[in-house]
């Protein structure tokens, strides 16, 4: 008897071990999780430092910064942190700059050095006591502060030496959601919109708020709830009303609500029978619309277009150019302080005109006639968001328009919802390419940032990849891609490697073995996606229309500019879209500097060659090797990559979450069955041109090309 009852609590207790032992973290709370610091040296320190905290004030924003550095203070430290409202040893003081509590010291040097979204933290002493100040000129300037000083505690930072000064080097940071008005989202791959509309405006889904904090949490400020393949319905009154109920929940956190305006929508929801730019009822219509948009969100911050772009309708179906319809937009906008942020993404497959040229051939014209509420929005490159390009021509070609950045978070063209890779080494890629625009140094972050032609405004846009899946962005190391949006949209000088240890210590653990290799494996993980779809500049082989997976086939279809036959132009004497001057001469749109380097074949960067060049099969290359070789090695060291980011990740088993790194690993393996299909499926392709055999010492594909071709994916998701 005595047995069994011993028997019988040892199992009870190992039960209760192992049940506190595997952690599980589904994913929900991003990178601002709280919970109690594991390091006992670290905590015991940050207990003796923090005491209490002091916020001043009680204004939304305010009480969104205080309930933040409760919840964080508390979590972090694993107990209750007690609000003061005097100041005492050890306090966290949250509160204007021109506040009576820092009345005697002098913050003019600091202050001088922040905008009215940044702050300042330091460590002081204030009547004598040693106080954490979290001061900015704003509240919303307090509530960044606050995230940031949670963020040097979710790190395990010192806090004892703090002299914070940080102002965002972007106004307009932004999320762009290609999100449907009927839940499904455009190249989403996390599950449906979190955007309930049905439910709207009266059910508030806490997601709403959660959304909120996460983006105040790197700097966000601001978000486009639909689509650009747009739908005149948002406009429509009832529509509105959900849009404000939405924009309700966000203005606390700093975030201001955009919409995406069909152009249109005159005739659709306005019953007119036009929607030519220079029509007066036209122009009527817009300005009634916004006027009515802003009775209900007073601080609307206005629209984003697609138009005449991939058959969406725009100014050219009625002659009129893209600065008309622009500047009609502006105009009704403007009275009430909104922007328009109209899209350089143009390109017609009736123009006989490289399509990497067209955005550049149709707007650089138009420097200079658009109102100054306008930003013109400039993907990254001038194709569609491929795993690599070269920046934008337009970026340093339109001194006189504020140009503004669109990334891509969501993976369209880089594995979708199934593949980890880090986004920020791409986006760092193209914010450091220099223009020369003016000179050496005139990079593509000082464009638009507007420092380089002074710019009135400036922006930055992040096409979203959150979605309704429990973890917001389907692949767990999707959240690190939104977060690095945010983060470099904020300060674009922060490296790819400081954001990955931030998210690394916030997402995982401050473990210096977990962070070296999730490192390591975030930081090569792009170039190992380039290598296993597109090396060497190749670009636009995926998928024909849910452009998932390798497809460089693709031809005879009704649009040239919508086949990968037309990007990579292979033959029997070799591949590669000439855009020197023998060619479309493409590289003529960017600054001399540039051009003589992309044109010529000693300075071309091989990672851009076949974008820019077609050459022969056994063209000699800088290692030796010939153009086939060195494409097939290309291939399969991406695959390698991936074998090798297997190896690092099975490594962290019982080191870090268990749902987490079972979540990762099923991932991975999809990783790699699909690199080896990219693999597979682009040299066997290749090859039937070349006619050449793949290096003998690499592994042979284990199917037919035959095979590949066949695949389909009708239910792929995305689309
Ligand atoms: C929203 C690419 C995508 C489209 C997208 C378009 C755009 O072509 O495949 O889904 O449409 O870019 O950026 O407008």
């Amino acid at each position: 008897m005595k047995n069994g009852l011993a028997l019988k609590l040892t199992i009870y207790f190992l039960l209760l071990f192992s049940f506190f032992n595997s952690k599980a973290d589904d994913g929900y709370r991003l990178w601002l999780k709280y919970d109690r610091i594991s390091n006992q040296k670290v905590l015991k320190l940050y207990l003796s430092q923090i005491n209490y905290w002091l916020a001043e004030g009680d204004s939304p924003t305010i009480n969104a910064a205080k309930e933040e550095i409760q919840k964080g203070l508390n979590g972090l430290l694993g107990r209750k942190i007690p609000q003061t409202f005097t100041i005492k040893e050890g306090v966290i003081l949250l509160v204007r700059s021109n506040s009576d509590f820092l009345k005697n010291i002098d913050l003019s040097k600091y202050l001088s050095n922040i905008n009215n979204e940044g702050y300042i933290i330091l460590s002081t002493k204030l009547y004598g006591k040693r106080t954490i100040i979290i001061t900015a000129k704003t509240d919303i300037g307090i509530l960044y502060g606050t995230f940031h000083f949670l963020r040097l505690i979710q790190t395990n930072k010192q806090i004892d030496n703090l002299e914070v000064v940080s102002s965002p080097k972007i106004k307009l940071r932004i999320l762009n959601h290609w999100d449907n008005l009927n839940r499904t989202v455009e190249r989403g791959y996390a599950g449906f919109s979190i955007w309930d509309w049905h439910r709207l405006p009266d059910y508030i889904d806490t997601r709403y708020k959660d959304y909120a904090r996460a983006n105040a949490s790197i700097g966000i400020n601001g978000t486009v709830l639909t689509n650009v393949n747009a739908n005149a319905w948002v406009l429509t009154y009832d529509y509105l009303l959900k849009v404000a109920a939405l924009a309700n929940v966000f203005r606390p956190y700093g975030i201001k609500v955009y919409l995406t305006a069909r152009f249109s929508a005159p005739i659709e929801i306005g019953g007119l029978k036009t929607a030519d730019p220079l029509n007066e009822e036209v122009r009527l219509w817009w300005k009634n619309k916004a006027k009515e948009i802003y009775h209900l969100i007073p601080d609307f911050g206005g629209f984003l277009v697609k138009a005449n772009s991939e058959g969406q309708p725009g100014p050219q179906n009625y002659g009129r150019t893209h600065a008309d319809g622009a500047n009609m937009l502006a105009e009704a906008l403007k009275p009430f302080g909104g922007v328009v942020m109209w899209r350089a993404f143009v390109y017609d497959n009736n123009i006989k005109e490289d399509r990497a040229k067209q955005a550049y051939n149709e707007f650089k014209p138009l420097d200079g006639k658009f109102l100054d509420n306008v930003l013109i929005q400039v993907k990254n490159g001038p194709i569609d968001f491929q795993p690599r390009e070269p920046f934008h021509p337009l970026f340093g070609a339109m001194p006189k328009t504020p140009l503004m950045m669109e990334f891509q978070i969501t993976q369209e063209y880089l594995g979708q919802g199934t593949h980890l890779v880090y986004l920020a080494p791409l986006f760092k890629e193209t914010l450091d390419s220099d223009t020369y625009s003016k000179g050496e140094g005139s990079t593509v972050a000082k464009v638009i940032d507007g420092s380089l032609f002074n710019y009135k405004i400036s922006g930055m846009a992040g096409v979203s990849n959150i979605g309704t899946d429990r973890n917001w962005t389907g692949h767990l190391f999707g959240q690190a891609n939104w977060y690095a949006f945010g983060r470099l949209a904020w300060d674009y000088n922060l490296s790819s490697e400081e954001i990955a240890d931030e998210w690394i210590r916030m997402t995982f653990s401050c473990d210096k073995m977990v962070i070296d290799k999730i490192k390591a494996i975030m930081l090569k993980s792009r170039e190992d996606c380039v290598n296993y779809m597109t090396p060497l500049g190749l670009h636009h082989i995926m998928g024909w229309n849910h452009h998932y997976g390798p497809a460089p086939w693709i031809k005879d279809k009704h649009r040239e500019d919508w086949t990968s036959v037309y990007y990579h132009r292979a033959d029997s004497n070799g591949i590669g879209f000439d855009r020197t001057k023998t060619g479309s001469d493409a590289v003529s749109q960017y600054f001399p500097k540039v051009a003589e380097v992309f044109s010529s074949l000693e300075k071309c960067p091989d990672k851009y060659l076949l974008w820019f060049h077609h050459l022969p099969w056994d063209y000699k290359m800088k290692s030796g090797k010939t153009l086939w070789e060195e494409i097939c090695y290309h291939y399969y060291k991406g695959v390698d990559g991936v074998r090798e980011t297997i190896k690092i990740w099975d490594s962290l088993k019982n080191k870090i979450d268990s749902e987490q790194f079972e979540h990762v690993k099923m991932l991975l393996n999809i990783q790699l069955k699909e690199a080896i299909w990219w693999r597979n499926a682009c040299v066997l392709y290749f090859q039937t041109f070349s006619k050449r055999p793949i290096p003998n010492e690499l592994e042979k594909p284990d199917k037919s090309l035959d095979y590949y071709m066949n695949l389909s994916f009708p239910y792929a998701p995305g689309i």
